[in-house]
């Protein structure tokens, strides 16, 4: 608003398997609240394969689909709505590039540097569109708002 309010943004994270089975939840918790980040909500998820599938709709014709719902399944995973200007970029660049091990070279402070393993088990995942995000939080949370993954603070509070 003219009173100089700030739009805030909110993307999905989610901790892996390996990242939740690892002990990592911690760390990667402490990673996100001193990036800036709220954590808005958080819930324990144990995915079948129909859920992971849906929820990785979009790798379905890749050659590593039926490993990556494999992975997914292999015990719960912590999915998180998180909260701040620009957080959906800012989280992936938070959690780093796709591949833990190019993640450890080129990106050694981000989260899959910390906690992942290899282009598969990477230990997080985020969001990576505006589009993403809002089907993604609704997948989850059917109470967040579906319309938009911005948030006006209301007046009173400006
Ligand atoms: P995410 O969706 O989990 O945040 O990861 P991303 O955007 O960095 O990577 P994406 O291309 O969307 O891939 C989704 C997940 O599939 C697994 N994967 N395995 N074996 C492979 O070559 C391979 N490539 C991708 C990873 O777990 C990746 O995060
Ligand atoms: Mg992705």
């Amino acid at each position: 608003s003219s009173k100089g309010s700030v739009e805030k943004e909110k993307t999905l994270a989610l901790i892996k398997p390996d990242g939740v089975s690892g002990n990592y939840t911690d760390g990667i918790k402490r990673m996100i609240l001193e990036s800036g980040f709220r954590i808005l909500r958080e819930t324990i998820v144990q995915l079948d394969e129909d859920k992971a599938a849906n929820f990785y709709a979009e790798h379905s014709s890749r050659t590593f689909f039926s490993s990556l719902i494999k992975y997914m399944t292999s015990g719960p995973v912590l999915v998180m709505v998180l909260e701040k200007e620009n957080a959906i970029a800012d989280w992936r660049g938070l959690i780093g590039p796709t591949d833990a091990r190019k993640a450890k070279i080129t990106h050694p402070h981000s989260v899959r540097a910390m906690c992942g393993l290899d282009s598969e088990k990477n230990c997080v995942h985020g969001s990576d569109s505006a589009l993403s995000a809002q089907r993604e939080m609704s997948f989850f949370f059917k109470e967040m708002p579906s319309d938009s993954t911005k948030q006006e603070p209301r007046e009173e509070f400006n």
